[in-house]
C-alpha cells in the first residue's frame, strides 16, 4: 500500500532528513505502517528516534541542525503533542535552526466516512480551533497537508523554507485521514528545492564600507553569530588583519573568532557596566548579532559611525529593535566579508596606521589574556567557576564540541575555555532552559567522532529532562560529558533583583525562593536512567581526577558521565 505516510518518509528520505525525532499518539497508526513497510521491504527511510518527551526531541533536531545546517524531522502527537515542544520552539526560532516540526490534527470525520475516522475519545478533546497558531508567531512558516497526493511537494517546501537564509523552523500538520490517504507515488526533485543562495553585499557599496574601515581610529566588529558560518571566522581574520580592526562578541552562540588572536577583545554578556572597547571605537561594524550592546548598560559613543551587516538585519521577529546604524545591509557574513577582503585587497591602505591599530589591540589583548590568568587560581578548597572551566579546557582537544547553557557562568565559560576553532561551540541561541541535554544527542549523532561537553547550570540541568536525556543517550549510544555549574540554584534571577533592587526587602530576606535546597542528587539521576557514569565533586583538591575519569568514561567506555560540581552557593 501507498499512502500518503509512505510519501512523507520518502520526501523527507530525499530532502536529506536522516533523523525523525518522534513522539507518536494515535494520529501516528499510518506513519507506523509506513515505518514498517520500509523496514520490511528494505526501503531507505530516516531513521527512527524515539523521544521520550517532546522538548527533548526539538532540542535534539536543533544540535543536529546546528552542527549540520541539514533540518531534521520532530514528529509529535497532535496540539498537546505540540504545546510539550514548549520553550524548544523558542529556542530553534530565536536560534534561526531549520527543523521541520511534523504533527497529526484531529480526524475530521466521526462517523467512518473516510479511513482514519475518529475511534477514540481524545479525538474530541484534541480538535481545537486553531492548532497551527500554537507556534505561528514562532516558525517562518505553517501549513496543512490537506491531500495525500502533495504531501511531498508541502514537506520539500517547507525544508527548503527551513534552510534558506535565515534559517529556522517550519511546521506541518495532517490529520488521520490524510495520512491514511491511498495515493500514487509523485516522484520529486529535490534539485529544484534547495536553499536560496547565499546573499551578497551591493558592490557599490562595499568601496564606502572599506573606506569607513580603514580611515577609523579604532575600529570595531560587534558579533554573535557570525560563526553560524563555519567560513565566516576565517573571513573575518583576513579582513581584520589586513585593517587593523579589533573583535568584540556580545553574547556569542557560537566561535565567531579565535579568542587566541591579538585582535580579538573579549566578549560581553549581562556584565552592568560599560564595555572600554565599544566606548572607544570610532568605527563599528555589527555583524550577525541580535544585541550587539544593552544600550541602557553599554554603548557605542554618541559620535561613533555605525554600518550593519546581518543574515536578518530587520528582526521582524522582535517587535521593539533598533541600532542606530548609518548604513544597514542584509547579506550573508561569509560572503559579504569575502568581498570587503577582495576589495581591501586591491585598494591603497595605510599600513603604518594598520599596525598602529594593531598594536593598540594586541596590547587590550594582552591585558585582557593576564587577567584570565590570574582567575583561575582556586581559592583554597572551593572551587570556582573560572577555575573549573581552566579545568575543563585541559580535555577541550580539535574534535571537541561544548554546549554552553551556563547561565550566569556564560561569560565565565566562553572567557576561560577561551575557543579559537569555528564550530567548536554553541549555544541554544534563545533563552528558554534546558536545551543543551537533547541538543547533546542530536550533536552526537551528527558527529559520532567528536567529544561532547555540556556546561550547563545547575537550574538548567533540571529544566533539560535528564531522565529522559539519559535514558536516550543510552539506548542510541549517544555518550557525552555534562558539567553541572552547581550554585545550588537559580542566581541568574537573584542578580537580576539586585540590579533593579540592590537595598530593597528581597536583598535582605533569607529565603528568596531561588535556591534548591534540599539539593537533589543531579548526577544519581543519570545513573538511573540511562547508568551515566556519576559522580558530585565538592573539593578542589579532587577536581582533576574527577575530570579525567569522567572523560575516560566518555571516551572509552561510550558512557555518559555527569560531575556535579559544587560552586559557592548563589
Ligand atoms: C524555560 C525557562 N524558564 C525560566 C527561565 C528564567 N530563568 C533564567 S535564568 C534561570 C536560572 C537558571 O539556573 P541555572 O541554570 O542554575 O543557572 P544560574 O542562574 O544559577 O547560573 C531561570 C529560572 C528561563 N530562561 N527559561
Ligand atoms: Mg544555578
Amino acid at each position: 500500500m501507498h499512502t500518503a505516510s509512505t510519501a512523507l518518509l520518502d520526501a523527507l528520505t530525499t530532502a536529506g532528513v536522516s533523523y525523525v525525532f518522534a513522539n507518536f499518539g494515535s494520529d501516528h497508526p499510518a506513519i507506523l505502517e509506513a515505518f514498517a513497510a520500509a523496514a520490511a521491504e528494505g526501503r531507505a527511510v530516516p531513521e527512527l528516534i524515539t523521544c521520550p518527551a517532546e522538548m527533548v526531541a526539538l532540542s535534539a533536531a536543533q544540535g543536529f541542525a546546528q552542527v549540520t545546517g541539514r533540518a531534521q524531522a520532530v514528529l509529535v502527537h497532535v496540539e498537546c503533542g505540540t504545546q510539550s515542544l514548549g520553550g524548544a520552539v523558542h529556542n530553534v526560532a530565536r536560534g534561526r535552526v531549520p527543523v521541520l516540526i511534523f504533527a497529526g490534527a484531529s480526524p475530521y470525520t466521526q462517523d467512518g466516512e473516510l479511513p482514519g475516522s475518529r475511534n477514540e475519545h481524545i479525538h474530541w478533546l484534541q480538535d481545537v480551533p486553531d492548532q497551527r497558531g500554537l507556534v505561528r508567531g514562532y516558525v517562518k512558516y505553517e501549513n496543512e497537508v490537506r491531500t495525500g497526493r502533495n504531501i511531498g511537494q508541502l514537506v520539500h517546501r517547507a525544508i527548503q523554507i527551513a534552510q534558506s537564509d535565515p534559517h529556522g523552523p517550519v511546521y506541518l500538520v495532517a490529520p488521520r485521514e490524510v495520512l491514511e490517504q491511498e495515493v500514487p507515488p509523485a516522484p520529486i526533485a529535490p534539485a529544484e528545492w534547495t536553499a536560496v543562495a547565499p546573499q551578497a553585499l551591493p558592490p557599490d557599496e562595499v568601496r564606502a564600507l572599506v573606506d569607513a574601515l580603514a580611515a577609523a581610529r579604532r575600529p570595531l566588529v560587534v558579533t554573535s553569530y557570525l560563526g553560524r558560518n563555519r567560513d565566516a571566522p576565517a573571513a573575518l581574520v583576513r579582513l581584520c588583519h589586513r585593517l587593523g580592526v579589533g573583535v568584540l562578541e556580545s553574547a556569542p552562540g557560537h566561535v565567531n573568532f579565535p579568542t587566541d588572536d591579538p585582535l580579538y577583545l573579549g566578549n560581553q554578556w549581562n556584565q552592568q557596566h560599560q564595555n572600554a572597547v565599544l566606548a572607544a571605537a570610532d568605527v563599528v561594524l555589527v555583524i550577525d548579532s541580535d544585541i550587539p550592546w544593552i544600550p541602557t548598560v553599554s554603548r557605542p559613543a554618541r559620535d561613533a559611525v555605525i554600518y550593519h551587516i546581518d543574515v536578518d538585519p530587520l528582526k521582524q521577529q522582535t517587535p521593539l529593535w533598533h541600532i542606530p546604524a548609518r548604513r544597514t545591509y542584509r547579506a550573508d557574513a561569509a560572503t559579504a566579508l569575502d568581498q570587503l577582503d577582495q576589495h581591501v585587497a586591491g585598494a591603497r591602505i595605510d599600513e603604518i596606521a594598520v599596525a598602529a591599530r594593531k598594536a593598540h589591540y594586541a596590547e587590550l589583548h594582552e591585558q585582557r589574556r593576564a587577567a584570565l590568568v590570574a582567575r583561575e587560581r582556586p581559592a583554597g578548597d572551593a572551587i570556582t567557576p573560572e577555575y573549573l572551566t581552566a579545568c575543563v579546557r585541559r580535555h577541550v582537544d580539535a574534535s571537541t564540541i561544548v554546549l554552553n547553557e551556563g547561565i550566569t557562568s556564560y561569560h565565565t565559560i566562553c572567557d576561560h575555555l577561551g575557543l579559537s576553532r569555528p564550530g567548536g561551540m554553541l549555544t541554544s541561541g534563545g533563552s528558554s532552559l534546558g536545551w543543551h541535554g537533547g541538543a547533546a544527542i542530536g550533536v552526537k549523532l551528527a558527529r559520532p567522532g567528536h567529544t561532547v561537553m555540556c556546561l550547563t547550570g545547575d537550574g538548567s540541568y533540571l529544566f533539560s529532562q535528564p531522565s529522559v536525556v539519559h535514558w536516550m543517550a543510552r539506548r542510541y549510544q549517544t555518550p557525552f560529558l555534562q558539567v553541572i555549574y552547581n550554585n545550588g540554584g537559580w542566581k541568574a534571577p537573584k542578580l537580576s533583583l539586585l540590579s533593579l533592587h540592590p537595598d530593597g526587602r528581597a536583598a535582605k530576606a533569607r529565603d528568596l525562593g531561588v535556591g534548591f535546597e534540599p539539593a537533589p542528587d543531579h548526577a544519581g539521576i543519570a545513573a538511573a536512567a540511562g547508568g551515566a557514569y556519576a559522580r558530585t565533586v565538592v573539593h578542589a583538591g579532587e577536581l582533576e581526577s574527577a575530570l579525567d575519569a569522567a572523560i575516560e568514561a566518555v571516551r572509552r567506555d561510550r558512557r555518559c558521565a555527569v560531575l556535579d560540581v559544587k560552586l559557592p552557593p548563589l
